[in-house]
């Protein structure tokens, strides 16, 4: 399976149960050394550290792109204009993919035969 990119950013990311676990966005408050969660910039000791910031988990393709069971996660990464990821099944299922930064509605379903 070849997803290309388009005129828009996507993901295709497996499983599509992804979409609740990997957030595309994360927000956080800048610290030295790993940032700390943050919902607003309320939580912040100074508000203008607040930050919105890219799932890097999200962005970037996962080292394997084999699909051998449907809960395994798979990541295209970010498909942008001119750019295309592709996924080798190995093993027969029913995958369940979506996409990370529209969420749910944008998803879809590959049936591996035996
Ligand atoms: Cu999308």
């Amino acid at each position: 399976m070849r997803v290309l990119g388009n005129f828009e950013i996507h993901t295709a990311t497996f499983p599509k149960s992804a979409a609740a676990t990997v957030p595309f966005i994360t927000t956080q408050f800048e610290v030295p050394g790993p940032d700390t969660a943050a919902n607003s910039p309320a939580d912040c000791a100074a508000p203008t550290d607040f930050q919105i910031a890219f799932n890097s988990k999200a962005l970037r393709p996962t080292a394997k792109a084999t699909l051998t069971s449907p809960s395994a996660f798979r990541n295209s990464g970010l498909l942008v204009w001119g750019t295309s990821h592709t996924f080798v099944a190995q093993r027969p299922g029913t995958y369940r993919f979506v996409c990370l930064v529209h969420g749910s509605q944008m998803s879809g379903i590959i049936r591996v035969a035996g």
